[in-house]
C-alpha cells in the first residue's frame, strides 16, 4: 500500500516541475539572458528515487535515500529535446549520473529513466562525477568524466588524499552505455576532460588539465591538448598547454575545460572555468577564448575577465562562491543554451545566440594586464562614447 504522504509531495514537486522559467529582467548585458529560477535541483529528484513508498516497509515516510545537490550537468541536444546527465549527489556524498530531458531547455526538466549505470570495470573508483558529453564525428555520443578514487600511496592515516582521471563512456541511444578504459595520460591527477568533437590528424583530439595535485596544480595546471590513435585503448603520451593559468587574470590559480567547444565561422569558441584564491576560499567563475578552425589547440582570441560570476543566490552553497560549465546545447536555429551550477548545488541556464557568443569572444578587449594600462582602455571608450554623444 502507498503510504498517502506520497501523493502530497507529488502535487509539490508537480508545481516545481511545471513552473515556467522567465528570463530575469533585472539583469542586462546584451552578452545572455539569465532566468528567473534554477532549472534543476535536489528537490527536482524523483519522490520514487528518495522514499521507499510503501507504508509497510516505511510508516513513517522517511526519505531512506537522500539527495543532497542536482549539479555540474553535460548537455545535449537529441531527438529534437534538452538532455543533461546531472550529477546527482546522494547525501552519501556519492555522485551518480542521471539523465534529465525537457522540450524548450529552460524549463520543465524531468528526471527520467533511472540513474545511468555501465559495467564496473574499476573496482577502486569512488566517485564520478562532471560528465561532458560529445557528438563525435565518428557516430558515437562519447561521456567523458572525472573517475575518482583514493591515492594509494599515501600513508595508511592519510583518509582524503585522491587520484582522479578521466573516465569514458559511450553510447549512441542514450540509453545503453559501453565503458571504455579511463584516458591514460602523463599527469598523475586530470580533471576537466574533454574530446574534440572532431578527429585533428585523423586521430581523438582530448583538452586535458595536467595537474600534481587533487586539488592544487602544483607546476602543473592549465588547458592542455593531447592527441589517441585508438579510442578503444586510449592514450596520450603528450600533452601541450594551449591556455595556461596567468597572474593576476580570472584564471590566476586554476582552469578548466568547460564543454566541448563549438564550431563557428570564426572559430571554435571554449568555454571554461577560472579560479582564483581569495580570503574566503577559491572563487570560480566562467570565461570563453577561442581557437582557429584549422589548428583547434591554437588560440586565437581571448578577451579578458569573466564571461558568468556567481550572482546574488548563486554565490550560496555547499561549495560558494563557484560556477561550473560543462554542458552547453546549439539548437537547430543556432541558439546557445549554456547550463551551469552555482556553488555546487543547483543548475542554472543562461541563453545567448552563435552571433552574440561569437562577437562577445572576438571583439571584447584582452585583458589589459596592468591597473594602469585598463583605466587607459576604459577611458578610450568613455571618449569615443563622448563623441557620439557631443560631451
Ligand atoms: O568545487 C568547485 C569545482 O571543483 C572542481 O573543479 P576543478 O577540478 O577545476 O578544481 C570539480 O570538482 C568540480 O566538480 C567542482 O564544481
Amino acid at each position: 500500500m502507498i503510504h498517502e504522504k506520497y501523493e502530497e509531495l507529488l502535487g509539490k514537486q508537480e508545481e516545481l516541475i511545471g513552473r515556467k522559467n522567465v528570463v530575469d529582467s533585472s539583469f542586462y548585458n546584451g552578452i545572455y539572458e539569465r532566468y528567473e529560477n534554477p532549472v534543476l535541483t535536489r528537490e527536482h529528484v524523483p519522490i520514487h528515487w528518495r522514499f521507499d513508498l510503501n507504508k509497510e516497509t516505511n510508516p513513517f515516510f522517511l526519505e531512506r535515500l537522500g539527495v543532497n545537490a542536482s549539479f555540474n550537468p553535460g548537455a545535449i541536444y537529441y531527438d529534437g529535446k534538452y538532455y543533461l546527465v546531472v550529477r546527482m549527489e546522494g547525501v552519501d556524498r556519492k555522485s551518480i549520473f542521471a539523465l534529465a530531458k525537457s522540450d524548450n531547455g529552460i524549463d520543465q526538466f524531468r528526471f527520467i529513466d533511472y540513474p545511468l549505470v555501465w559495467e564496473d570495470i574499476d573496482k577502486e573508483e569512488t566517485n564520478i562525477y562532471d560528465m561532458r558529453l560529445v557528438k563525435h564525428e565518428d557516430g558515437w555520443i562519447y561521456g567523458i568524466y572525472c573517475s575518482e578514487k583514493k591515492d594509494p600511496q599515501v600513508e595508511a592515516f592519510d583518509t582524503s588524499s585522491a587520484v582522479a582521471q578521466a573516465g569514458l563512456v559511450r553510447t549512441k541511444d542514450m540509453q545503453t552505455w559501453e565503458r571504455l578504459p579511463n584516458l591514460s595520460t602523463p599527469s598523475p591527477q586530470q580533471r576537466n576532460v574533454v574530446l574534440h568533437p572532431e578527429f585533428v590528424d585523423g586521430k581523438y583530439a582530448f583538452y586535458t588539465r595536467p595537474q600534481d595535485g587533487f586539488i592544487s596544480t602544483g607546476s602543473g595546471g592549465g588547458i592542455a591538448f593531447g592527441l589517441v590513435g585508438d579510442i578503444e585503448n586510449p592514450v596520450i603520451t603528450e600533452e601541450r598547454v594551449i591556455h595556461g593559468r596567468k597572474y593576476h587574470t580570472v584564471y590566476e590559480a586554476k582552469n578548466g575545460q568547460g564543454p566541448a567547444p563549438i564550431k563557428t565561422d570564426k572559430g571554435w569558441i571554449h568555454i571554461a572555468h577560472g579560479v582564483r584564491n581569495t580570503a574566503a576560499g577559491l572563487r570560480y567563475v566562467l570565461y570563453t577564448f577561442a581557437t582557429s578552425l584549422e589548428e583547434p589547440a591554437k588560440v586565437i582570441a581571448q578577451p579578458g575577465g569573466h564571461f558568468l560570476a556567481p550572482y546574488g543566490e548563486e554565490r550560496v552553497g555547499d561549495v560558494s562562491n563557484v560556477v561550473f560549465c560543462n554542458g552547453v546545447i546549439v539548437n537547430d536555429r543556432n541558439d546557445v543554451f549554456i547550463y551551469y551550477a552555482s556553488s555546487d548545488t543547483r543548475i542554472h541556464v543562461v541563453t545567448t545566440t552563435i552571433e552574440r557568443l561569437v562577437d562577445y569572444t572576438f571583439e571584447t578587449p584582452e585583458d589589459a594586464s596592468r591597473s594602469l594600462l585598463s583605466a587607459k582602455q576604459r577611458k578610450e571608450l568613455i571618449q569615443r562614447n563622448q563623441k557620439l554623444l557631443n560631451l
